[in-house]
């Protein structure tokens, strides 16, 4: 087999062998009974680096913003977010029917809501009448996938918390790759985290566990999460086994996404160049490039598929955009040869153009 590039999602990151061995001689137990001491102390871990009082071990993002949907709303109640954030787009369908309450989408600017756009969606009270839900809660996403990765600053959250603090609303931070922001602008990650009520966050993403994600809040919220996770499953009971590579990607593995960034960066800016791709530099500012490939005269799935005979591997972002992103498992030289390729692609594209559209 040739070789393989795979830009798909940083998710694709294997664990790194300090992983597999802190795994061989963590302790374990039962978390049911909240007794596995490997679970305690990632929990620990990631309350104190997100500077909130508790957090609790999930399996998945996706478990994890819907268990916080769950604590956070009831049945009926409308939620803010932006209109390309995953809990929308990817999660939507989940969250509708489970919790049964509607997503209220809002068009950003680079992933980031508008907070005199907040103000407006929230229903006032005045005028609230009975068959009109009450607005119950306020997302964001940091970094903000289907954005490009973008970032969003922790000036940008304080407005829009002081919206939601006016209005006696709780703020949610789908933080999935909090960590990635907090590097990209070299602050501490509770610059961003200090202005919202609760969030999520991914330890299988650019930090490279094999699997688990974390809801952080307070006490009494995440008391009320270990509820809403019993409901679509429960705990994990020996999750040690789980936890103990989430610690080495908290403590081990978060200044290293500079490197992805930078491969991001690279891969963009070449990316750019190419005759029919386009691509908005604005937007690369982590570890996701998405670009739009209708100016070499075809659409997304037929390039992805082209450049997946060669080895590239990525993924269409709705008819026209591809997705790409760096991660622990693409070096330098990777991005090197996917390029080499994906210029090649680009050009037989370009000559197969239908003549009508040149
Ligand atoms: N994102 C994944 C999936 O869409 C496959 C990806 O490849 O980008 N919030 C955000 C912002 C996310 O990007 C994701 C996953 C999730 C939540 C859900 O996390 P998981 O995949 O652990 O359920």
């Amino acid at each position: 087999m040739g070789r393989i590039v795979d830009l798909r999602s940083d998710t694709c990151t294997l664990p790194t062998e300090e992983m597999l061995e802190a795994t061989r001689y963590a302790e374990f137990g039962n978390d049911a009974f909240g007794e596995d001491p490997t679970v305690n102390r990632l929990q620990e871990l990631a309350a104190e680096k997100l500077g909130m009082e508790s957090s609790l071990l999930v399996a998945s993002g996706t478990m994890g913003n819907l268990i916080s949907m769950m604590t956070l709303v009831k049945g009926g109640d409308e939620v803010i977010v932006e209109e390309k954030a995953h809990l929308y787009y990817n999660e939507g369908r989940g969250i509708s029917s489970l919790v049964r309450i509607f997503l209220r989408p809002i068009r950003g600017h680079l992933g980031a809501l508008d907070p005199r756009d907040v103000q407006n969606a929230i229903r006032p009270i005045v005028q609230r009448a009975h068959d009109q839900p009450r607005t119950a809660l306020v997302c964001i996403e940091n970094t903000h996938n289907n954005a490009g990765g973008t970032v969003i600053r922790p000036e940008q959250i304080k407005e829009i918390q002081e919206v939601t603090h006016a209005h006696n609303i709780k703020l949610y931070l789908d933080g999935a790759r909090i960590f990635n922001a907090a590097v990209a602008l070299g602050v501490d990650v509770r610059e961003f985290t200090r202005y919202v009520d609760c969030m999520m966050f991914c330890l299988s993403k650019g930090l490279s566990a094999p699997v688990g994600s974390l809801v952080v809040g307070s006490e009494d919220f995440i008391e009320k999460a270990k509820w809403a996770r019993q409901e679509v499953g429960g705990a994990m009971r020996q999750a040690g086994i789980i936890a103990a590579s989430g610690i080495v990607a908290i403590e081990k593995m978060v200044d290293r996404l500079k490197d992805d960034h930078r491969n991001a960066r690279v891969l963009a800016g070449r990316l750019a160049e190419i005759e029919g791709i386009s691509l908005d530099m604005e937007t690369v500012q982590t570890n996701i490039v998405i670009f739009d490939v209708s100016g070499l005269g075809t659409d997304s799935n037929q390039f992805v598929f082209a450049l997946n005979e060669r080895g590239v591997k990525s993924k269409t972002r709705g008819k026209t955009a591809v997705r790409m992103l760096t991660h622990r498992g693409v070096e330098e030289e990777d991005i090197d040869y996917a390029l080499t390729v994906i210029e090649d692609v680009a050009r037989k594209f370009r000559k197969h153009r239908p003549f009508y559209e040149s």
